[in-house]
């Protein structure tokens, strides 16, 4: 197998930095040499095929967003990217491993969902790619497919405590789902609204008048999001299953999860660059030419932007120090603005919720460490290594160490990232929800098991490289 050398580079990862040649054996990483070594490794190294020149650089893992929705059925549409365009993105940005959610519709049979989810995404990944399953519903029928499930690498579910009628569980439903986590090892993710309260308040709002965008955030207020979170823990607590909180943004709710979390409980809490930046005042203020107030339907996504004024994103930053919050995903749900967030002019509640973020967590979270909000092996941690080792693929995904894929990003941390839709993305939505993000930082080449899919501005993937991965069990179970 041909080797290349990424040599002197600064190796970031979870635990500290240190200077090292990356050495890459066909699709893994074989060795890391420091200065100075003379193993095996070093002599191989001599002979590389290729050598590539980190000098001055960070060397990183690639990234794993483990929360995207290619291709979601939403509001009467679908999210924008396919998995094609999605994964492409993904790898512009320096993530080379997404996991998807297959969705179970209600009354479908849940491996008749997931079959699905393997048709659209076979053959089309430019990354590697797994899947957790959405439960849209939880019956015995579902309860038996979990445990078959676990067996093919989906050791992941997600309810939905939001959306009535649609995704909705209930708590008996909720509660015997994570019986079974805690019975198969399996993970249970939560969307934590209480979305049965967001009806009402959105009723109420629509009766009053308040039709636009804006309207959306404070129809899901914080009070929903931490009583359904403080409801979901409790229900784990009662089961003994683990529970991980995805995109979390009020930070009432994750001091309720850091509470549980202090009292032992197998809690996790996970949020996305949307709410560390973005809030809901920007968005009631947001006014264009060509939108009017509907502008701000760029950033409707459930949970909500939530107010600066309240001090929610700088809670955020500093749950992401403490670890109370333990990933960050992107929560990638992209709708274009024409025809998609149109259908809801007039009517907050018809815009189909999402942001789409896939190609930007990494540059994001990177001005978060020039900023001195995080450590930049914090950063490589919440991006690459805790949601490689949560979801089941620690060893090969997030790690650069002997035997791990080889998944690596150059990182130039002297660079400069202008992202948004007027310098262009990758991205398949007619605008951005970053529009204007200066990043103080680059990803200068990206390679995904071996193959170099990105580097000097331009692209060498291609649909289809990207694999299935069948994931294990949490590195997080106890
Ligand atoms: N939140 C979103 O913003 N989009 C899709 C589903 C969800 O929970
Ligand atoms: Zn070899
Ligand atoms: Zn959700
Ligand atoms: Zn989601």
């Amino acid at each position: 197998m041909p080797h290349t050398l990424i040599r002197g580079g600064t190796v970031v990862g979870p635990t500290g930095s240190t200077l090292a040649d990356v050495l890459v054996d066909g699709e893994q990483v074989a060795a890391l040499l420091r200065p100075g070594d003379t193993s095996l490794g070093a002599d191989l190294a001599q002979d590389a095929e290729r050598v590539i020149d980190a000098t001055g650089r960070y060397v990183i893992p690639g990234a794993v967003d483990c929360h995207t929705h290619m291709e979601l059925p939403f509001g009467g549409t679908a999210a924008s990217d396919t998995f094609e365009t999605g994964t492409r993105a993904a790898a512009w940005g320096g993530t080379t491993t997404i996991v998807d959610f297959a969705v179970q519709r209600t009354g479908e049979r849940v491996q008749d969902g997931l079959a699905a989810w393997h048709e659209k995404a076979a053959g089309q990944c430019a990354v590697d790619y797994g899947f957790h399953q959405i439960l849209g519903g939880v019956d015995d029928d579902a309860l038996k497919a979990m445990d078959e499930l676990v067996t093919e690498g989906i050791t992941s579910f997600k309810l939905f405590m939001a959306y009535p009628g649609v995704f909705y569980s209930d708590d008996g439903q909720i509660l015997r789902a994570m019986g079974k986590a805690r019975d198969n090892g399996s993970v249970i993710m939560m969307h934590a609204e209480n979305g049965i309260a967001i009806d009402a308040l959105v009723r109420q709002a629509l009766d009053r008048g308040d039709t636009a965008p804006y309207f959306h955030g404070t129809t899901r207020p914080w009070e929903t999001e931490e009583e359904a979170t403080h409801r979901a823990i409790m229900l784990a607590r009662l089961t003994g299953a683990p529970l991980y909180v995805v995109h979390m943004s009020a930070k009432q709710a994750v001091e309720t999860l850091a509470r549980a979390r202090g009292d032992g409980y197998n809690v996790f809490g996970e949020t996305c660059p949307q709410y560390l930046y973005l809030s809901l005042e920007e968005q009631l203020g947001a006014r264009s030419e060509e939108w009017g107030d509907f502008e701000g339907a760029k950033w409707v996504c459930s949970t909500p932007l939530r107010s600066r004024a309240e001090g929610h994103q700088d809670e955020l930053w500093r749950y992401l120090r403490t670890g109370d919050l333990s990933v960050v995903s992107t929560d990638h749900c992209p709708f274009c603005m024409k025809e998609q967030k149109e259908l809801g002019r007039g009517d907050f509640s018809k815009i189909p919720n999402g942001i789409g973020g896939v190609e930007h967590r990494l540059d994001l979270l990177y001005q978060g460490v020039v900023d001195g909000k995080i450590s930049r092996e914090r950063w490589v941690e919440l991006c690459c290594t805790t949601p490689a080792r949560m979801f089941g693929l620690d060893g090969r995904k997030g790690v650069l160490a002997p035997g791990a894929d080889a998944d690596v990003v150059v990182y130039d941390p002297a660079g400069r990232t202008s992202i948004g839709y007027g310098a262009t993305h990758h991205m398949n939505m007619d605008h951005s929800a970053w529009e204007g993000f200066e990043i103080d930082g680059h990803v200068d080449l990206v390679m995904s098991r071996g193959r170099v899919l990105v580097e000097d501005g331009a692209y060498h993937g291609s649909p289809g490289h990207g694999q299935f991965l069948k994931r294990g069990l949490s590195a997080y179970l106890r």
